[in-house]
Formats: C-alpha cells, sequence, structure tokens
C-alpha cells in the first residue's frame, strides 16, 4: 500500500449528515448526494475509529424559512449569532428525513452525533453551535481519546463539511477534506467561499484515491 496514508488510531473519520433529507427526493436534497454513499462506506473500513453526524433539529427550528414570516428558503437573514441561510424544514427529530440513509453501511462507527437540537440555534459544524460558542462536546471526547487526525466526508461540502473541518482545525487537530466523498448545496457562492475559508486555514483538501479502501 506504499503512497497510502493508512488511518492510525490517532486519527477519525467524521461522517457527515447523511441523512435521507439531504438525499434526491429529501426535504433539502443535495445533488448527487447519494453517489457518495458506497464510497463513504468503502473509506470507513479503512478507520478505525468512525463518527456518524446526523442534523437533528425540532420542529419549527430556527434554520427554517417556515418559522420567519414572510420568508422563502436560500435567502439569508441576521439572528443574534450571525447571518442565517434560511432552509426548508429538513431533519426534523424521529422523521423519515432525519434518519440515516439506509445505504449507509458502517457498522462499526463508534458515536452517533446529533447536533441542531437547540429551538433557537442552528449547528452546522459537529463541534460547535453556529453561536460558535455552544460546544457538542466533541472536542472533548476526541481529545480523551488522543486523536489527532481528523477526516471529514459528507454533505454538504460547503457547510455542515466545511464549518466541521474549520473547527476541527482551530482546535489543532490535522484536517482533511476528501473531497469526492462530499457533495455541496452551492447557494450564494457557498461553495467557492467555503473552499476558500478551507484553504486559508489550511485544512488539506484530497481525493480518495490517496486513501486505502
Ligand atoms: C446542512 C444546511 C442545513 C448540512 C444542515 O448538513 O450541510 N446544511 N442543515
Ligand atoms: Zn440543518
Amino acid at each position: 500500500m506504499g503512497g497510502y496514508i493508512v488511518p492510525e488510531s490517532n486519527t477519525v473519520l467524521i461522517v457527515t449528515d447523511i441523512q435521507n433529507d439531504f438525499l434526491p427526493g429529501g426535504a433539502l436534497a443535495v445533488d448527487d448526494g447519494h453517489a457518495i454513499v458506497p464510497l463513504v462506506n468503502r473509506l470507513a473500513r479503512g478507520f478505525q475509529n468512525v463518527v456518524i453526524t446526523q442534523d437533528w433539529h425540532p420542529a419549527g427550528h430556527i434554520s427554517f424559512a417556515s418559522s420567519h414570516a414572510g420568508r422563502a428558503p436560500f435567502e439569508t437573514i441576521g439572528l443574534r449569532y450571525g447571518p442565517q441561510v434560511l432552509w426548508p424544514d429538513h431533519c426534523v427529530q424521529g422523521t423519515q428525513g432525519a434518519a440515516l440513509a439506509s445505504g449507509l453501511d458502517i457498522p462499526h462507527a463508534q458515536l452517533i452525533l446529533r447536533k441542531g437540537y437547540h429551538a433557537h440555534t442552528d449547528s452546522y459544524s459537529a463541534f460547535f453551535e453556529a453561536d460558535r460558542k455552544t460546544p457538542t462536546g466533541l472536542t472533548g471526547y476526541l481529545f480523551e481519546r488522543n486523536i489527532e487526525h481528523v477526516f471529514v466526508v459528507g454533505l454538504a461540502l460547503d457547510f455542515c463539511v466545511s464549518w466541521t473541518a474549520q473547527d476541527a482545525r482551530a482546535h489543532g487537530f490535522q484536517t482533511t477534506v476528501v473531497e469526492d466523498a462530499c457533495r455541496a448545496i452551492d447557494t450564494q457562492d457557498s461553495l467557492a467561499e467555503a473552499i476558500a475559508v478551507m484553504d486559508r486555514a489550511g485544512i488539506h483538501r484530497i481525493q480518495s484515491v490517496g486513501l486505502p479502501g
């Protein structure tokens, strides 16, 4: 396997929000989102440590356009913690849309981390809510497990993947996004912006060909 990155015990794969509502036919479908599932399953087999995240909103969540009179999905409004893109209702706790994609096959995943459960705060990142202050607990979990390198895959590259990667990097983890194991929403130039921000932060962007599996 010369030339490959071999994930060791100090490395985690974070599988971001591969849920029915983000796949074609879902409430907030990401173009081609289903296409990454077999690749993510395959890559995950190469990692001892896997964390799966699940977007998990209460009905009436503040990120839903339907919670703001006169607003439509994909508009941006100002909230107390900064700008918020408004979304169609999605990933409502306990619904089929919020369930992990049925094709996701990672039985050895160690943690399923839910986020976005506070009615008044969104949470793209797996580490911090959108106020950038309220922790989910993942930093402590990874520190206690002596994790040093974080790989991120999933949906959507320009929101939850990018914010998760940024927070991982900000906490000192070596951070790598596997781009072909992600898909983007790409609204209001969000993809180009996310890539620029990740590059400035020193987040590595690779293709899966560099990984075993
Ligand atoms: C996401 C928008 C709203 C994501 C979650 O998983 O990238 N995007 N909620
Ligand atoms: Zn969400």
